[in-house]
């Protein structure tokens, strides 16, 4: 079948221009999603492009993305990246995938040897907030979890990503091997902190020597990460076949931004990702804060209002000039104040920038993709921010409004009366306690009572009772987009 890696492409392609046969892998990366492919695919690609690298990575995925994978290996482990800015549009394709693995095509046995190999330095990951099973009480793994479970009561055939680490990381152990280092990609604070302690808590549960010698051994740099990579459809396959001159399952369509700021803590090397334009920093968790709380809590705050005002797509909402506004006004007054930056940071250039790229009329980012998993995503986003200003005693209104226009969402009927396909791990009982109340206000203290996404402090504060409940009260009587040009 014609593919990227068999037939000859449009002129204007840029293709590896490296012989890829002097790559290894030296990373193995679980979850070959859609960001991956757009961020760390492509650092990575630009440095064996301008270097003598010879890292190369092992894509895996360990659920959905089965056909994915199937494709990968079929195009030869080639992808393309189509990066849409407001004018310009650059078509690539990444050669540094060296191989590209599922335990349903694979088995599980393959992944984790593929871990283990001597020359594997890295493992890196993007498995989405909730891949990481914490229990939001303590901190710590979720034995509860259903995958964990199952790693608990069955090790060698893990399912969950901790699962494959804490086994690669057994075998190491025992072969007399160097440890690796586990990047987390994923928008999660302190991801090197969250990923150490669950991968330790589960290593523990089976071994107690080899936990101890993860703790010493093994390193958990922390990262923030950053380019809007929307998720596929078939519109944007049709884009990019036609750019390239043939089809493309694995491509993706990503706006031009990428950054990355990453801690040096490698046990065992890594590519000089800072060729390409990543940054090493000593700590992350300023970066981290600042692009959560101001990029990424503004998206979620624009996903559930946007939503609810009837906007399919991010790029309509800042159209919207009620909520343009609101957004910069929640990313300067209510996120950027919470910050403790390093010198010479401009965070009003940020939000500046963020109005800006969140504006690409080239993107097609959906509202309802954001909106995905606000469980996992709200204490990240908001928590931090909304415990400065109870502190302060200072204004909070648009974080209010945004976990209002998600308690409004997490109802599953949107203004007009029509279903939403609510996408979250807690969807079920989130939806139980709104039916228990309607639409009604009381609704609001009875969702702030889950205290795995709002811990008491937040969620039986008064002054958040009464701010959230003004909004949610606002949303009901006079919608979405009158709330948001009110604020
Ligand atoms: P995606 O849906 O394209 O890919 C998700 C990947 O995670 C898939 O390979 C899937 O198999 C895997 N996965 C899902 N649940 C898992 C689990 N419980 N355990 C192990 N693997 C699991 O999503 P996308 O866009 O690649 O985003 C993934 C994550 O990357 C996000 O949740 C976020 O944390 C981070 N990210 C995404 C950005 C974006 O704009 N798409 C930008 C910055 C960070
Ligand atoms: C978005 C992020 O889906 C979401 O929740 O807020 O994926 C966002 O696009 C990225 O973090 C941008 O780097």
């Amino acid at each position: 079948m014609k593919n990227i890696s068999n037939t000859p492409l449009n002129e204007s392609v840029i293709c590896p221009n490296y012989n890829r046969s002097r790559l290894k892998t030296r990373i193995v990366h679980l979850g070959f999603g859609a960001f991956h492919k757009a961020h760390q695919g492509v650092f990575t690609d630009d440095v064996v492009r301008t270097s003598a690298s010879d890292w190369g990575i092992c894509e895996v995925s360990l659920f959905s993305g089965q056909a994915m994978i199937e494709a990968l290996k079929a195009q030869d482990c080639l992808y393309s990246v189509v990066e849409k800015g407001s004018e310009a549009t650059d078509v690539r394709v990444v050669g540094i995938v060296t191989e590209a693995m599922h335990p349903a095509l694979d088995g599980i046995e393959t992944i984790i040897e593929k871990m283990a190999e001597p020359q594997v330095a890295i493992i890196s990951m993007t498995v989405t907030e909730k891949g990481y099973c914490v229990d939001p009480a303590t901190g710590h793994l979720d034995r509860q979890h259903p995958l964990i479970a199952a790693d608990i009561g069955n090790p060698s055939e893990p399912k969950s990503a901790l699962g494959y680490i804490v086994q690669a990381l057994k075998l190491r152990r025992k072969r007399g091997l160097a440890p690796f280092s586990v990047m987390s990609c994923d928008n999660v604070q302190g991801n090197g902190q969250v990923v150490k302690r669950v991968v330790i808590d589960l290593a523990r549960s089976q071994d107690e020597a080899l936990a101890d010698w993860i703790e010493t051994h093994v390193t958990f740099p922390s990262t923030m990460v950053d380019r809007i990579v929307p998720a596929t459809t078939e519109e944007t396959f049709r884009d990019i076949a036609s750019r390239l001159g043939v089809q493309d399952r694995c491509g993706i369509s990503c706006e031009p931004f990428r950054q990355w700021v990453i801690e040096d803590h490698f046990v065992a090397g890594r590519p000089e990702w800072g060729i390409a334009g990543a940054q090493f920093v000593e700590d992350v968790t300023p970066y981290e804060e600042m692009k959560l709380r101001m990029l990424n809590g503004s998206h979620s705050f624009l996903a559930y209002l946007g939503y609810l005002g009837g906007y399919d797509y991010i790029s309509e909402t800042m159209r919207d000039s009620g909520y343009r506004k609101a957004a910069f006004d929640m990313m300067m007054q209510a996120q950027a104040t919470s910050l403790n930056m390093p010198e010479g940071t401009n965070l009003e250039a940020y939000a500046e920038l963020l109005i800006k790229r969140f504006a690409n009329p080239a993107l097609k980012h959906k509202t309802w993709q954001i909106a995905m998993d606000g469980s996992q995503k709200i204490p990240f986003r908001i928590g931090g921010s909304l415990r400065f200003h109870l502190k302060q005693g200072s204004d909070f209104r648009w974080l209010a409004a945004g976990i209002a226009g998600w308690m409004r969402y997490v109802a599953g009927i949107d203004e007009q009366g029509q279903e939403i396909d609510v996408r979250d791990p807690l969807a079920g009982s989130l939806r139980e306690i709104c039916d228990a109340h309607g639409l009604n206000v009381s609704v609001v203290p009875a969702l702030l009572s889950v205290e795995a996404i709002f811990p008491p402090d937040i969620g039986q504060n008064l002054r958040v009772i009464e701010a959230v409940s003004t909004a949610y009260q606002s949303l009901v009587e006079h919608g979405a987009r009158a709330t948001v040009a009110a604020l």
